[in-house]
């Protein structure tokens, strides 16, 4: 520290100024609590700052431009590109999970039950995301865990990664696949992702405690997306749990690109415009009247694409 600066300089601002380059900073979005958001510096600092302009259109792990407002505090002046983006959306709306991860892992458990209809939706929107999926099975140590992995090999066999743990007693077997990855746990809630994230992270479950007493909810539920550090370069995101997850941003193309079991089979159906619904000479149905493709995947799929068609003719009207 520049002992005369400090000495000539009397307001917080001008001496922040003095070491740190005049102008914009770079930063790291590491919580968003609806329009505020925690901006940490490079040199780990944090801010909490406002956006100027387009409001929630920010996400956990969105690399801004800011500027210091007053002490310890900043507004976001411009978001830099993003490498990935993890959103649902409904209708018009979007609704942002996280930004710039390299893994969505899909965290679920044997009780509360999970929904295989929404691990399809995650996985989708994974894939359409260009961003890579893992399976977390949590809560191991419950006697329904047996069943829970059973109703997940279907997931293996497709080529998904797939680990179980348990996050109370051992969350180790899941280490090596946050390794060097940024990785956002989405899932249900209830499954144990921010016990995962306490059970990782020392010093989280002071800081989720912080927050909800803060908010004075009573509630354990994860109520906004935050970013924490397992290494240098590691990070892991929570997120708040969801009962559904809209896909209303994909069409029937995007969608079917989507179910990794599809692609090898993509431009084998009779129609090249084929949505895979009730078509004739379906690639897609014969392969799953012959057991390649399963039942469910592909109800899952027609499930989606039915919406998508729907949405389409809604907008021609
Ligand atoms: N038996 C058992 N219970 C667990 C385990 N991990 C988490 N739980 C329990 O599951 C409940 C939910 O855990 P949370 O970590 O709050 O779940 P969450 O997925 O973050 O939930 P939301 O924030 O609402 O999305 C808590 O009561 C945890 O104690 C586990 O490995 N075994
Ligand atoms: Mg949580
Ligand atoms: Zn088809």
């Amino acid at each position: 520290m520049n002992r005369r600066v400090r000495d000539k300089t009397s307001s917080h601002e001008s001496r922040v100024t003095s070491h740190a380059p005049p102008g914009r900073l770079e930063g790291r979005i590491v919580a968003s609590y609806g329009r505020r958001y925690l901006v940490e510096l490079e040199d780990s600092s944090t801010l909490e700052c406002v956006t100027r302009g387009k409001r929630g259109a920010l996400a956990c792990g969105d690399r801004v431009r800011v500027v210091r407002s007053a002490r310890g505090q900043g507004v976001i002046e411009s978001l830099l590109p993003r490498e990935t983006l993890l959103y649902r959306s409904y209708r018009a709306r979007q609704k942002l999970i996280a930004a710039n991860v390299t893994q969505v892992v899909i965290v679920v458990a044997p009780v509360p039950t999970f929904h295989e209809d929404l691990v399809d939706r995650c996985l989708v929107a994974a894939e359409a995301g260009g961003i890579a999926a893992l399976l977390a099975l949590n809560k191991t140590d419950l006697p329904q865990a047996a069943a829970a992995a059973r109703a997940l090999t279907p997931y293996r066999d497709l080529g998904y990664r797939m680990v179980a743990f348990s996050a109370k007693s051992d969350p180790g077997p899941l280490l090596p696949h946050l390794k060097r990855r940024t990785s956002v746990l989405v899932g249900q809630s209830g499954m144990g992702k921010s016990t995962i994230i306490n059970a990782l992270v020392p010093e989280a479950a002071v800081r989720v405690a912080e927050i909800s007493a803060a908010l004075d909810s009573g509630r354990q539920t994860t109520t906004h997306a935050r970013l924490f550090h397992l290494d240098a370069d590691t990070d892991i995101i929570d997120s708040p749990g969801m009962q559904e997850f809209g896909l209303d941003h994909l069409d029937i193309a995007e969608l079917a690109e989507a179910f990794v079991e599809f692609r090898p089979r993509l431009g084998s159906c009779r129609f090249n415009d084929c949505r895979h619904l009730a078509e004739p000479g379906c690639a897609m149905a014969a392969a799953c009247a012959d057991g390649k493709i399963l039942k469910r995947r592909l109800a899952s799929y027609r499930a989606l694409a039915e919406e998508a068609v729907r949405r389409s003719r809604k907008r021609w009207k």
